[in-house]
């Protein structure tokens, strides 16, 4: 650090050059953030100070995270939205640790009768697609992670969970708009198999929390429920700071009451005798006020009907993205659900071969990058580029991918 501190003049012109090497939006299709509702902007400002790490001195914060709980477990068809229990998080990978933590902690509590297996690990069960979050969750937790097969559409298929199924399960996994397809994994037969055999279920809607519930259903053929209206649903997931359209860091996770949780809140409680609270039961410490207020400030300005929109919005750049494939002679992998469209750009020679697929779609993938400025991804379950249609990108940038795409593909 210099001696001396620099000028506010001198320091902005540098973090304008810091903001310049970040990539522009324009050209992001890789990713499931976009940029935030001037709203949440505005409050995450107002309430830069405020730590809801200890809460009595930020009551209002709060009241407004309360609140953010609420509104969620709204969109979440809670019969009963004030007995959700909740809180807000850093994003999905903290929100999934947290669920996960809890299952393991409870594993004495809901154990069916029989004893674990003291040989083996506990296991969770997950869909083969599940995010990478959880492979961090299973080292961090010492637990086995037990990857259930997916049909032709990338959904779990439920005989394949239920099979999996052992003395020393914890838990289940589904998932709602997942990282690589956006599929909603069949939730209503998880529910079931998770009430059969007295086991907790997480769903992962970290991305297709903002989305599902406001899909209009002329625009997808998406129509089975994926919260807390099943009875098996314990936990859900779902990020403000993805589709919520509210700033970094923001995640929620809630539980359907507190009851599921057993004694499993007692053994994550820690006493802070110096804070306003006299217990902590949250996984990390300090918590940004800021996220809760902005979060708070978008759902409370746009409602429904403002993220009904939003999600129509992407739903109508899903539909212009497959008439531009069209146009070349290309079409999604499967019918995309959600505003994720998933294509396969490598020859019919390759079929066969998949590594060669692979490395096809990767070479187009970093020449879309290097030449044209595109940011895309490529899938690893099948050969294919990813292209997530979040609300900063327009027809127009869309129609400019597409013809650079097919100059590639030309070649
Ligand atoms: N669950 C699902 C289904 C996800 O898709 C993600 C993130 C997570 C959990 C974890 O969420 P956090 O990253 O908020 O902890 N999926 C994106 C991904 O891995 C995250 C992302 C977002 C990556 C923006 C890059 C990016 O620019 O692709």
């Amino acid at each position: 650090m210099n001696e001396k501190g620099i000028s506010e003049k001198e320091l902005f012109a540098e973090l304008g050059s810091f903001s310049n090497a970040d990539t522009n939006f324009k050209k992001v299709f890789s990713s499931m953030c976009t940029i935030p509702h001037p709203v949440a902007v505005k409050a995450q400002q107002q309430f830069s100070l405020s730590n809801i790490g200890d809460p009595g001195l930020f009551r209002g914060t709060c009241e407004m995270e309360t609140e953010v709980i609420k509104m969620a477990a709204g969109i979440l068809n809670h019969p009963d939205s004030k007995s959700a229990f909740g809180h807000l998080t850093s994003g999905g990978t903290e929100s999934n640790i947290e669920a996960v933590l809890h299952m393991k902690n409870r594993f004495s509590d809901f154990s069916p009768g029989s004893s674990p297996d003291s040989g083996s690990k506990l296991n969770l069960i997950v869909p083969k697609t599940a995010h990478f979050s959880f492979e961090k969750i299973a080292n961090l937790l010492g637990i086995e992670l037990k990857k259930a097969d997916i049909d032709s559409s990338f959904r779990v298929i439920p005989e394949s969970v239920e099979s999996l199924i052992d003395k020393n399960t914890i838990g289940l996994i589904g998932i709602a708009g997942s990282t690589e397809f956006g599929e909603c994994d069949p939730i209503e037969q998880l529910s079931e198999i998770a009430v059969k055999h007295n086991l907790p279920l997480h769903i992962d809607a970290a991305f297709g929390g903002f989305v599902y519930p406001f899909l209009n259903q002329s625009q997808s053929n998406y129509n089975t429920k994926f919260a807390f209206d099943l009875p098996g649903v314990t936990s859900v997931s779902l990020d403000p700071h993805k589709m919520g359209l509210s700033v970094i860091p923001s995640g929620i996770l809630i539980f359907k009451d507190n009851s599921v949780l057993s004694s499993s809140l007692d053994k994550i409680k820690v006493k802070t005798p110096y804070l306003t609270s006299r217990y902590q039961s949250t996984l990390t410490g300090t918590r940004p006020g800021s996220s809760v207020a902005a979060t708070y400030a978008v759902m409370k300005h746009l409602g429904v009907e403002g993220y009904q929109k939003n999600v129509a919005y992407c739903m109508d750049l899903v539909d212009h993205f497959q008439k531009e494939l069209k146009k070349i002679g290309l079409k999604p992998c499967i019918p995309p659900a959600i505003n994720i469209i998933t294509v396969a750009v490598s020859s019919e020679s390759d079929k066969f071969d998949k590594a060669a697929a692979h490395e096809k779609t990767e070479k187009i993938r970093s020449q879309l990058l290097e030449k044209y400025g595109w940011n895309v991804s490529a899938t690893k379950t099948i050969p294919a580029l990813r292209f997530v249609l979040m609300p900063h990108i327009t027809k127009e940038d869309i129609s400019e991918l597409i013809s650079d795409l097919k100059k590639e593909l030309d070649k």
